[in-house]
């Protein structure tokens, strides 16, 4: 087995491990029959060509070393994605109360959205990996983004990536403006939800309170 297999193993059994745990939150919301905050689930070990990108960025050798692991958070990466704004939160706060991680660092790129437009929540974990040769630390990041977050992100890192991250200036603009539209569409539908939710308690409270009174109504009957 060559050395960097050896090195990502630890990262995919991570990977892995932690797929599952996320899947889980969404699996226990859908036995209660309430509304989830995680959506789905995706996860990935960073390829070796993208790692070996990030070592010329980082000016650090391309090599499996503990310097690599560390300069690197994200060698293992998962990204929930959820319906609304308000579960990223939720999200958020699941994870932190988990005790089989350790978050180390938090970035809120929602309130503070990045230049190009980009809006997510990274955290980086630490998480204990069992390995035959004992327990291995390893660093992972966890993107938690909105479906509308995601679609932009998926489709500007593509186009990134076809200019070699050099995009003209008109597409970088325009992209941006994509971006506000995709968190206003992320807006319009939180508040749909909210008002369906209103009109939803109404109507419940509206039919307790008519069966209420059908129901004194019929007594008072009965008595006279
Ligand atoms: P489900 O819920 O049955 O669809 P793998 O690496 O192949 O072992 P996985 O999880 O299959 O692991 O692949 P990956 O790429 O990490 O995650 C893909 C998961 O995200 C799949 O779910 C997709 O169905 C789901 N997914 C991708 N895009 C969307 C989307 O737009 N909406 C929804 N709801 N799900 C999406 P699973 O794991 O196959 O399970
Ligand atoms: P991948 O695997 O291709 O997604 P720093 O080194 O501290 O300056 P760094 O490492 O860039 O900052 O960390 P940051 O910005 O907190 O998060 C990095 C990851 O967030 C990126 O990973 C992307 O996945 C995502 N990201 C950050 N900014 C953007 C953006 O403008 N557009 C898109 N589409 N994604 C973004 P990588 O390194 O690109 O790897």
């Amino acid at each position: 087995m060559s050395q960097w297999s050896l090195f990502l193993e630890p990262y995919k059994q991570a990977v892995d491990e932690l797929k599952v745990k996320l899947k889980g939150i969404r699996s226990q919301y859908n036995l209660e029959d309430v509304h989830t905050p995680v959506e789905f689930v995706t996860g990935r070990v960073k390829p070796l060509a993208s790692i070996y990108d990030k070592t010329l960025e980082k000016n650090i050798p391309f090599v499996p070393s503990k310097e690599l692991a560390a300069e690197l958070p994200d060698i293992a990466g998962l990204r929930i994605m959820c319906q609304f704004v308000d579960d990223i939160s939720a999200v958020v706060e699941i994870l932190r109360k988990r005790n089989d991680l350790e978050i180390i660092e938090e970035r809120d790129y929602i309130s503070n959205r990045k230049a190009s437009g980009y809006r997510s929540y990274h955290m980086i974990i630490k998480y204990p990996v069992q390995t035959v040769r004992g327990e291995v630390v390893i660093l992972a990041e966890i993107q938690i983004r909105t479906l509308a977050m995601n679609f932009w992100a998926s489709i500007e890192h593509s186009l990134n990536y076809k200019y070699e991250g050099e995009l003209p200036e008109e597409i970088s603009l325009r992209l941006e403006r994509a971006a506000e539209a995709a968190f206003r569409l992320d807006e319009e539908m939180s508040l749909i939800r909210d008002e369906i939710q209103d009109a939803q308690k109404y109507f419940s409270d509206y039919k307790e309170t008519a069966t209420r009174q059908r129901g004194t109504m019929k007594k008072k009957g009965e008595r006279a």
